[in-house]
């Protein structure tokens, strides 16, 4: 039973967290990844190109420092 209710807690904290993230306004998303909110809106665009998720785009970008983007 004490199982089941810290797996509640967690799931209602991971809920809470990604409510909090889509209340977020592009602006603080750009921020958030050091972009302006043009870039981040190309970043966006470029995910859905790659076929990528915005997660997996990001960690790339920050990974390569976006040095040979189209090339993946
Ligand atoms: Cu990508």
């Amino acid at each position: 039973m004490k199982k089941i209710t810290s797996l509640l807690t967690v799931s209602l904290l991971f809920l809470t967290a990604c409510g909090t993230e889509q209340a977020m306004s592009i602006e603080d998303q750009a921020a958030k990844y050091g972009m302006t909110v043009e870039r981040y809106r190309e970043e966006k665009a470029a995910a859905a190109r790659m076929n990528m998720s915005w997660e997996e785009h990001v960690k790339m970008i920050q990974d390569d420092s976006g040095m040979n983007h189209d090339m993946h």
